[in-house]
């Protein structure tokens, strides 16, 4: 049984998430109705909820915080579906504090390294988690990346944190550089998976805040993940940044349902 925790707050993106609130709904009514996945058996799911209030960050923030703690103390398979990707702040803070020393995989087309805001908004969460010493920047992978700027750059470089950019990853192949982060985090005692819907090309993923052109495929981050889950360290996932109004045909809703359906 994987539990699923909606987290539908979307006011931690400066105003361009509003439509993410609704995601995580969206999402599990269409999970509710699909069949079995591609390793061949029906998952199973729990639903929970976190309260959020739309204009309280600092309480949504700690509401997030609590609620991720019961469940990383109660152990089992855990997804978070988001909202936008300030949530991963609190919800990283939580699993650390359990699991002292856990990596950050994210998989997302930009750094969200723009600023130093407290709290974190969806364009800063993992410099903040750096700057405050939640997470070791030698335990952060990032994957999907580009669309940047020279700030971001500077902080990824200057901090040494690994990336994987669309370039690297087309010119070594997908399969490589999924062989590259498995035989990395394999090492760490515990991992934290964060997925912003932006990595993925918005012509697989169009219902999001940014589009950014030349990103991966919906198959590309699904059979990522596929080898992922197979990893026993990983002790939190989450999805975010999925916006249903801005969807076509629903189909990223419908690929945020197959993503979670995959990963049970
Ligand atoms: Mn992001």
């Amino acid at each position: 049984m994987t539990k699923i925790i909606k987290i539908p707050f979307s006011k931690g993106g400066l105003g361009k998430t509003e439509g993410c609130e609704l995601g995580p709904d969206k999402i599990v009514s269409v999970l509710k109705g699909l069949g079995l996945n591609e390793n061949g058996y029906k998952a199973q799911f729990s639903f929970d909820l976190v309260d959020v209030d739309q204009n309280d960050i600092e309480l949504t923030n700690s509401n997030i915080f609590s609620k991720v703690l019961d469940v990383v103390v109660s152990g089992g398979k855990n997804i978070l579906l988001g909202g936008d990707h300030s949530i991963t702040y609190s919800a990283f803070k939580a699993v650390a504090a359990k699991n002292p020393g856990c990596g950050l995989v994210i998989f997302d087309a930009h750094p969200d390294c723009e600023n130093d805001f407290n709290p974190p908004t969806h364009e800063d969460f993992l410099k903040v988690l750096v700057n405050e010493g939640i997470v070791d920047p030698s335990r952060v992978i990032l994957v999907g990346v580009r669309s940047w700027d020279g700030k971001e750059k500077e902080f990824l470089d200057s901090m040494k944190i690994r990336y994987f950019s669309m370039k690297q990853i087309k010119l070594t192949g997908v399969s490589e550089v999924c062989d590259t982060v498995t035989e990395t985090i394999r090492g760490w005692n515990s991992v934290y998976v964060s997925i912003d819907i932006d990595c993925v090309d918005p012509a697989h993923a169009p219902g999001t805040g940014y589009c950014e052109p030349g990103g991966l495929s919906s198959r590309d981050l699904i059979y990522f993940l596929q080898r992922l889950r197979l990893l026993r360290n990983i002790k939190m996932i989450d999805l975010v940044e999925i916006n249903p109004e801005k969807d076509v045909n629903g189909m990223t809703v419908v690929l945020g349902a197959k993503i979670v359906n995959e990963m049970g």
